[in-house]
């Protein structure tokens, strides 16, 4: 299981991944701190099925201590993003290629809006944080998207020649981002798609296999971070309702890092 941490520069991403893994990650308070990613693992704690057996277990991968099992969770914290980064803004986005294999991803915001959207430091309330989900979702969307479009023309013209199973050859393509088949099954029938017209598909109806693809092999949670702020308790019940399709987790990963 790999966890990828993502946001826009300064949110507290490396704090939030000191505190879950307890390994050493740069921090400071400008944008661009961390260039080169940080990996560690942190551990999930779950009730443990060996109480049932009144056994103390010992498990291969983890640890288990009074019938909690602490389960090893592979994590992974990178450089931030900004908007336009798919155009080269800010750091670019090739950064993201190490988050291919990523399970889920775990968006840290600055719930407090004390960061602009470079990261750079502004009076506390005077930004809104709602910005960064929809700008983050774009650059995850143009992320994928850029992947399914490289080298698309001639991926188009070998499948045609070879008479091959669209979703099957699409699904070899995209396996690095933990694509699975009847993922793209269900995006090529979703969109109305027609295998056989493979070369005329749009740009926009690459698009939203992108969304669609990314949505379902990156799953994401938002951990509304410097909730001990000034704003950071009203923004984050606003961003609540007007989220509400997402998970979110109100922290103060610098009060935990202490
Ligand atoms: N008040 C408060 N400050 C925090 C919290 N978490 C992080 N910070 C501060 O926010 C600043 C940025 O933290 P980092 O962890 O370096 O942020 P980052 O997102 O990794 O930044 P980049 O690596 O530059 O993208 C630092 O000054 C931290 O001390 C928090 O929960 N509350
Ligand atoms: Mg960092």
């Amino acid at each position: 299981m790999l966890i990828g941490v993502v946001g826009k520069p300064s949110v507290g991403k490396s704090t939030f991944f000191k505190a879950a893994t307890l390994a050493e990650a740069e921090i400071a308070p400008y944008p661009f701190t961390t260039i080169k990613p940080n990996s560690g693992v942190g551990y999930a704690k779950i009730d443990c099925v060996d109480a049932f057996f009144n056994k103390q277990c010992n498990p291969r991968d983890g640890y288990c201590l009074h019938h909690k099992r602490f389960v090893p969770v592979q994590m992974l914290d990178v450089a931030g993003l900004v908007p336009g980064a798919h155009e080269g803004k800010g750091m670019g986005n090739q950064f993201l290629d190490d988050l291919r294999q990523a399970d889920v991803l775990i968006h840290v915001i600055d719930v407090a809006g004390s960061t602009n959207e470079k990261g750079e430091n502004v009076e506390p309330g005077s930004y809104d944080p709602a910005e960064d989900i929809k700008f983050l979702e774009v650059e995850l969307d143009m992320w994928y998207l850029g992947i399914i479009k490289k080298g698309w023309e001639k991926f188009v013209r070998t499948v045609m020649q070879e008479k091959g199973k669209v979703a099957f050859a699409i699904t070899k393509q995209l396996s690095g981002l933990k694509v699975r088949q009847e993922m793209v099954e269900e995006v090529i029938e979703k969109l109305d798609l027609v295998p056989e017209h493979l070369s005329s598909w749009s740009e926009d109806q690459l698009k939203q296999m992108a969304v669609h693809l990314r949505k379902k092999t990156k799953p994401m949670v938002i951990a509304c971070n410097k909730i001990d702020m000034v704003s950071g308790e009203s923004n984050f019940q606003r961003l609540k309702k007007m989220f509400p399709d997402y998970l979110m987790i109100p922290c103060s990963s610098e009060r935990d890092v202490e």
